[in-house]
């Protein structure tokens, strides 16, 4: 029998999504750490995903179905994943930005704020920069969350803060944007405050911006 967690990780990757769910359970019942199960099961899937899309072996269904199994998977792990604490640390509203409908990142982000302490709200995909700017005039958020995962969406990001800007809310507001095709460099070149490769430094980040 194959360990658990390659298992897990063909689950994902072809899509199987009853199974992945049996066997993060029986993972966990084993004792796996959720990060574990996260990373060399499911995030690895994923990059082998978009390795064989790339290539051409996979195609638009097989990507969904394999969304659909990392969903699936994340349902059943969040509780794992999280180690909620007392008192809110902070109000964060997230979206994928506008033209970009993927969202499993911007979920993950979302699940490790919250298990650390933040309000979140979820903007959802396909987000416009006056839905982003609501949710600092009408929620009072404490930072911006922007996800994009295509080369053509990530320009998206820059009408947001400069919506802001515009609109004399950036002071109050600070900006933080993530996705695999973004960088560090590209995150200053647009305005934001800071770029975080993934979830957990996305959550140390949010944590830091706070106190300064
Ligand atoms: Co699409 N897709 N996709 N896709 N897809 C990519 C992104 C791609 C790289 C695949 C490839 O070619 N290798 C490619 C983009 C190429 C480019 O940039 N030029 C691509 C393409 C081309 C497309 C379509 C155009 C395909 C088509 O229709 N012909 C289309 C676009 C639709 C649209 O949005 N307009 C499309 C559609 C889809 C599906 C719907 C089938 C599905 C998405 C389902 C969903 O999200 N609900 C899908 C998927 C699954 C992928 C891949 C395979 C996996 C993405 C993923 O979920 N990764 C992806 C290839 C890849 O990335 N390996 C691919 C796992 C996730 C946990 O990682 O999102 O990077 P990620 O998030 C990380 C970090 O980036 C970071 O933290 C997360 C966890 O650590 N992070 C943040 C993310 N957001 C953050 C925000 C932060 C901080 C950190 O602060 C706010």
């Amino acid at each position: 029998m194959e360990p658990i967690i390659n298992q897990i990780y063909s689950n994902v990757l072809y899509g199987q999504h009853k199974d992945v769910v049996k066997n993060i359970k029986t993972a966990i019942e084993q004792g796996l750490p959720a990060t574990s199960i996260m990373n060399e099961g499911m995030l690895s899937a994923m990059l082998e995903v978009g390795r064989l899309f790339e290539s051409g072996e996979f195609y638009v269904p097989e990507m969904l179905v394999a969304a659909r199994s990392m969903q699936a998977g994340m349902n059943v792990l969040m509780p794992f994943l999280t180690n909620f604490e007392a008192h809110p640390a902070g109000k964060v509203a997230i979206g994928t930005v506008k033209g970009d409908f993927h969202d499993i990142g911007k979920n993950l982000v979302k699940i490790m704020l919250e298990g650390s302490g933040f309000e979140v709200i979820d903007l959802g995909v396909n987000v416009n920069p006056e839905l982003f700017l609501s949710a600092v005039t009408d929620h009072g958020v404490d930072i911006i969350g922007m996800s994009a995962l295509i080369t053509t969406t990530m320009p998206a990001m820059r009408p947001v803060i400069e919506l802001l800007e515009n609109s004399g809310f950036r002071q109050q507001v600070k900006v933080i944007v993530g996705g695999a095709p973004l960088t560090e460099e590209y995150a200053h070149q647009i305005g934001a405050d800071n770029y975080a490769p993934d979830a957990s430094r996305a959550v140390t980040m949010a944590k830091s911006m706070l106190l300064n």
